[in-house]
């Protein structure tokens, strides 16, 4: 078996647990509320531009041939925010000015920290980790939302057949990268995916319930 179904076969009631979670249920069935909406989008697009300097930072430790394949990433991440940008403008929503909730600093960090420290392979574990459960994710989405939902641009973004042909690129190569890997390597790659698992996790509980640290006055 491959690392990657290794792994999703392994992670498989974690990953099932994401994917009924309720926030991306209720923005299928359109009883989201925009306000919940709107804390998934402040929080996401602090979280996608953090991405494009954690793949710089990949890009340091790459082989040659991923050296165009994720400066294509980037060009993407750029792509997103305008979309973001777009969005918002449009449904009247304030993107800027929201610091990271809690699960996505902690998120972000893990990200940086894993680039810069860990093995190219590591940080790939990651970035495959987290695009898979975002494709997965958005096709729970897709399979009942109104296609007229004012929401329904990101669900194309994530859930559609371009992002999916990326996905399983992703993975290919992923799969390659175990394959090269010794004994250890690979057993730390493992723990990689299913801390990502996790993040993913604990990024649609933020979005579900908000944005606030634990300490702050309005969380009690
Ligand atoms: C992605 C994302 C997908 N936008 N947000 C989270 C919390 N996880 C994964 O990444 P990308 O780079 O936007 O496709």
């Amino acid at each position: 078996m491959s690392f990657c179904q290794e792994q999703l076969t392994r992670l498989e009631p974690l990953w099932h647990r994401m994917l009924e979670h309720r926030f991306l249920t209720d923005t299928r069935d359109g009883i989201i509320s925009d306000e919940r909406f709107a804390v998934w989008m402040r929080q996401d697009y602090l979280f996608v531009e953090a991405a494009i300097p954690f793949i710089a930072a990949l890009i340091a430790k790459a082989p040659r041939e991923h050296w165009e394949p994720l400066a294509g990433v980037i060009s993407a991440l750029e792509k997103e925010l305008r979309l973001f940008e777009e969005r918002a403008a449009t449904v009247g929503v304030t993107l800027r000015g929201a610091p990271p909730a809690f699960a996505n600093h902690a998120y972000i960090q893990f990200l940086m920290a894993t680039a810069y420290r860990g093995s190219y392979a590591e940080g790939y574990t990651v970035l495959y980790a987290a695009e898979k459960a975002y494709h997965d994710s958005w096709r729970v989405v897709q399979a009942g939302i109104d296609p007229s939902s004012k929401w329904y641009p990101f669900v194309e973004n994530w859930a559609g057949e371009a992002f999916a042909g990326y996905v399983a690129y992703l993975q290919e190569q992923l799969d390659r990268l175990a394959a090269q890997a010794g004994p250890a390597e690979r057993t730390s790659m493992a723990e990689y995916f299913e801390l990502t698992t996790r993040y993913e996790m604990a990024f649609w509980e933020m979005a579900a319930t908000g944005e606030g640290w634990p300490g702050d006055r309005s969380e009690g």
